[in-house]
């Protein structure tokens, strides 16, 4: 089965959650880590502050839909992962958006700062493949084929970065900027 019919025909066990399809290209990056590692999920665009019953819909369900992981991308006043983990008892994971304003620390700081007793792991500024990473290694704590999968990606790092090197050595480093004019 294509991964793609997987992740429509199987349970999700990761909600990617976001506050507006300006944040999609940032959450594509979780989906697209989640896709490779064979991790089933499910994608919405929900407003904690323009729809905020549809959003306590969403948080209150989602335990019983088998959510086990949550990852919640917001940008500026971004307390959209905050209020999913006052809401949803299991591990949250926040993506702070750039902003053209402040940069992202607005989101930053409204994400990583959470008050004590509601924890948000939260990744970098447009952190979504960190983000889709850690939700996998979260489920991996008792999934062993999905550990496999996990090390599997990390020694496929490994050997891009292997590559990269033997390069340099073969090429010099003016060939090799030149090669890379254009990424
Ligand atoms: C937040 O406000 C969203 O997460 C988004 O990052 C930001 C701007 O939203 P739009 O004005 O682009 O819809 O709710």
């Amino acid at each position: 089965m294509a991964k793609d019919e997987m992740r429509k025909e199987s349970v999700p066990l990761v909600g990617i959650v976001m506050g507006s399809d300006s944040d999609m290209p940032v959450m594509a990056k979780a989906a697209d880590i989640l896709e490779e590692l064979g991790v089933p999920y499910e994608m919405a665009i929900i407003s904690a502050h323009r729809e905020p019953e549809v959003f306590y819909e969403y948080a209150r369900s989602a335990e019983e839909r088998g959510f086990k992981v949550i990852i919640a991308g917001a940008g500026m006043a971004a307390h959209l992962p905050g209020m999913c983990a006052a809401i949803f008892p299991m591990p949250v994971i926040g993506i702070p958006m750039h902003t053209t304003s402040l940069g992202g620390r607005d989101s930053l700081y409204s994400i990583v700062q959470m008050p004590s007793g509601i924890p948000v792991a939260t990744v970098a500024i447009n952190g979504g493949a960190n983000a889709g990473l850690l939700a996998a290694r979260i489920l991996a704590t008792s999934d062993p084929d999905l550990l496999g999968r996990l090390k599997d990606y990390s020694q496929k790092l490994k050997s891009q970065v292997e590559a990269k090197d033997a390069r340099l050595k073969e090429v010099g480093y003016k060939a090799y900027m030149e090669g890379r004019k254009g990424e």
